[in-house]
């Protein structure tokens, strides 16, 4: 019943606008019509003019204030040796397209407001002129080549191979946190195997490569100052991204794709708190991409720490190697290999080594 009157008054409503429409149309022919074209005219023809010339006046206002009321919070101090370099190329790429969009909103808006309707004026045939179609294609086209190649130069070294004897860290993202590895008393990051990843192991840590005994896992990314950081970087389920702005640090953790950045950290976490006058200040590690649910809490924290403060934290952690504090993991070494391992990782052996490996449930 309540469905059938839906229907009968959406009937009743649909047949009440055709009839004000088809009256409306009879008024209009009945109507006798001005000879006047300005009858065509909105009323507020001068008004909507002169608005767009004070929405181009307010917006430019507006956009040269915020920049520079907010300019602490969007351009945070550089804190990388390559962040000066990047930093350059932005202010030059950023001064040209400001430039350019300033005057094309000049003349977007202020022709608008110059060619509104007025009845002496007349349109005029200009259909086509060569030599503004060549101005406007080579100047942009000269001018956007240089900046493109002026930063490709750039970017290659940015992202070129890094300087022998960086200190090596693998970064791995995943939904929806970051695991950082670093490759122990031996120098070198043993291999890693997705089909290997589990609850614990969680890198995909491939125990029958020697070189990955002794590789520790912190909690948080530590660097040294002063010195080159190579972050060899992976994505374990989605892409994520590896961003910090201090550092002007940004590559992508892909699944499947490993990916690198190495870079050069200029202020300790330490002399950071002091510039900042906040004694909580961390650097922060945040992904870059939308990566799901809980992609705002993907944030690590990276500390900077002078070379002699770096190398006994780097001593100290050592010692946790990752097999160490998951040692049923031992049953995944090859036996040839166990003896080796087990020195390597450092794990204590209280019974004998048999009763230590079938102790594992791997
Ligand atoms: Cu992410």
């Amino acid at each position: 019943m309540l469905n059938l009157i839906i229907v009968v008054a959406v009937i009743l409503v649909l047949a009440v606008l055709i009839t004000v429409f088809r009256v409306t149309n009879l008024v209009d022919v009945v109507k006798p019509k001005k000879e006047d074209s300005d009858a065509n005219v909105p009323s507020g023809n001068t008004a909507q003019g002169v608005l767009m010339v004070l929405f181009l006046i307010v917006g430019v206002i507006g956009f040269f204030y915020y920049s520079k009321t907010e300019f602490d919070t969007y351009n945070l101090p550089i804190t990388s040796e390559h962040g000066h370099i990047t930093e350059r190329l932005f202010w030059i790429t950023m001064a040209i397209t400001v430039f350019v969009f300033i005057v094309t909103q000049i003349f977007l808006f202020g022709f608008s407001f110059k060619y509104r309707y007025k009845k002496e004026n007349k349109a005029h045939y200009y259909p086509h002129n060569n030599t503004l179609e060549m101005i406007w294609t080579i100047v942009p086209a000269i001018v956007l080549a240089w900046l493109i190649i002026s930063g490709l130069k750039e970017w290659s070294k940015i992202t070129g191979p890094a300087p022998e004897g960086s200190e090596v860290v693998e970064v791995m993202g995943y939904q929806f946190a970051w695991a950082f590895r670093y490759p122990g008393k031996d120098g070198n990051l043993g291999d890693v195997d997705f089909r290997k990843i589990d609850a614990i192991n969680q890198m995909g840590l491939d125990l029958t490569d020697r070189r990955g005994h002794d590789d520790f896992m912190p909690t948080q990314l530590v660097i040294p100052k002063g010195k080159p950081v190579l972050l060899k970087i992976r994505g374990r389920d989605v892409i994520h991204s590896v961003y910090n702005p201090h550092f002007r640090m940004q590559m992508n953790a892909v699944p499947g794709l490993p990916t690198q950045f190495w870079f050069v950290p200029t202020v300790s976490t330490a002399e950071m708190r002091d510039k900042t006058g906040n004694p909580d200040f961390n650097y922060e590690l945040v992904c870059n991409k939308i990566c799901g649910k809980s992609h705002f809490g993907m944030k690590g924290i990276i500390t900077v720490l002078e070379q002699d403060e770096y190398d006994s934290w780097y001593k100290e952690q050592q010692e946790n190697t990752w097999l160490k504090q998951n040692p049923d993991y031992l049953a995944q070494v090859p036996k040839d290999l166990k003896e080796a391992a087990i020195i390597a990782s450092g794990i204590e052996i209280i019974e004998d080594e048999n009763s230590s490996a079938q102790g594992s449930s791997k």
